[in-house]
């Protein structure tokens, strides 16, 4: 067995909408058969991941009849229990059914708003159910096509109203979860309100339980919108905010692909992972390593865990090279940090008229400081290097 075999305590998980993406789009039908809930648990957890993840409506048609659901639920729950697998992370399908076609928390029409209200707290109580710890929003109908149809303003109060409510109905239950919020940009609608991780951290920061309240960004999502996918996610992680994480692959400027992580833009991928384990220093993310990815429509069943396989092995591959690189000595020297002993305390100890008065005083050889070379093409050279494999 390889290294880079992953095992349970790599924290690797699937949504069963992941795996189980039988390639429908836009332009073709399935390619592949429905696969059981069931039988994806037990190939997950051959493949060596340690969870699996669901929408309501993953597990439990919509409409089942509540003996219906008690039947799925209790031979979901033994799959789980034969297979050590756990559910991390629940969430709510609010997109598909044609009632959310103009959106769910933030519809013009309160039935509707009512209705998602009603349907978020059966699956909370669904995911509560089944041990999940985190709990997703992505808001994919939220927006709009005709932006006349409502005051974006309302949108946002209107889903800030929504969570507020939610954070409510977890509290008073005692389910003891967290919320974590998932901005994208557009598609399926033209917009979407909150369309980036940046957004959700200010508009987190409005929720009357915002300590309950974090982030599920994801990497197809940002660079979507254009952004580096590692410096959404650090400042998510600076302020305590990364929740949960959306491991896929994208190239900029197309539909949303998620692609099998690691498939594309390499590099970004190197640079996560060395962020989210910390081997440049500072704070470890230590919650689940989730893939919101599908195997390509050209593949069979096979394919899909080829495909499962692949995004797990490049993590672990990945999380190997940024070990190396941060343990490279050369690498070290370009980016230790500076210091300067009549400099230093008078930066980052906040201000004081005393240090205002040092710093407008001090004696500064801009010139100087300008010329020197910071060596930034040789870093990047190794690190073209370390992720090549002909250093480290
Ligand atoms: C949907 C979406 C994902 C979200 C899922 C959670 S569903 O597949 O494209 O990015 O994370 O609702
Ligand atoms: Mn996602
Ligand atoms: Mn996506």
């Amino acid at each position: 067995m390889s290294s880079f075999d992953p095992t349970k305590q790599d924290r690797f998980t699937f949504g069963l909408w992941t795996v189980g993406n039988p390639g429908r789009d836009p332009f073709g039908p399935s390619v592949r058969a429905t696969l059981d809930p069931n039988h994806i648990v037990r190939k997950l957890a051959e493949c060596g991941a340690a969870g699996v993840n669901l929408h309501d409506n993953d597990l439990i048609p919509f409409g089942a009849s509540a003996a219906e659901q008690d039947r799925i639920v209790s031979t979901f729950k033994k799959t789980l229990a034969d297979t050590g697998m756990t559910v991390p992370m629940a969430t709510t399908n609010l997109f598909s059914h044609p009632v959310f076609k103009d959106g769910a928390f933030s519809s013009n029409d309160p039935k509707v708003r009512a209705f998602a209200l009603q349907k978020t707290m059966r699956a909370i109580d669904l995911g509560a159910e089944l041990g999940a710890r985190r709990y997703v929003f992505w808001g994919g109908r939220e927006g709009t096509d005709a932006d006349a149809c409502r005051d974006p303003r309302t949108a946002l109060k209107r889903t800030r109203d929504a969570m507020n409510f939610l954070c409510e109905y977890v509290k008073d239950n005692d389910y003891g979860m967290q919320f974590a919020l998932e901005a994208k940009p557009n598609e399926p609608r033209s917009e979407i309100y909150l369309p980036t991780t940046g957004h959700m951290l200010h508009f987190i920061s409005t929720l009357e339980h915002e300590e309950m309240v974090g982030v599920n960004p994801e990497v197809a999502h940002e660079v979507m919108a254009g952004l580096s996918f590692a410096h959404s996610v650090a400042q998510a992680m600076e302020c305590d905010k990364l929740f949960h994480i959306d491991l896929n692959g994208q190239k900029m400027g197309r539909y949303d692909q998620d692609l099998r992580f690691g498939s594309e833009d390499l590099k970004g991928a190197f640079f996560l992972v060395r962020l989210l384990e910390g081997t440049l220093g500072g704070k470890r993310y230590d919650g689940p390593l989730h893939f919101d990815a599908h195997a390509y429509r050209t593949e069979d069943e096979e394919g899909v865990w080829e495909f499962a396989k692949g995004c797990m092995r490049t993590y672990k591959i990945l999380h190997q090279k940024a070990l190396a690189f941060d343990a490279d000595s050369e690498v070290q020297a370009i980016i230790a940090e500076q210091k300067d002993a009549a400099i230093d305390p008078l930066l980052g100890g906040g201000y004081s008229a005393a240090t205002a008065a040092s710093l407008k005083g001090m004696e500064i050889d801009v010139d100087a400081v300008a010329q020197r070379g910071l060596q930034y093409e040789r870093l990047d050279q190794l690190t073209v290097e370390h992720l090549l494999g002909v250093r480290g």
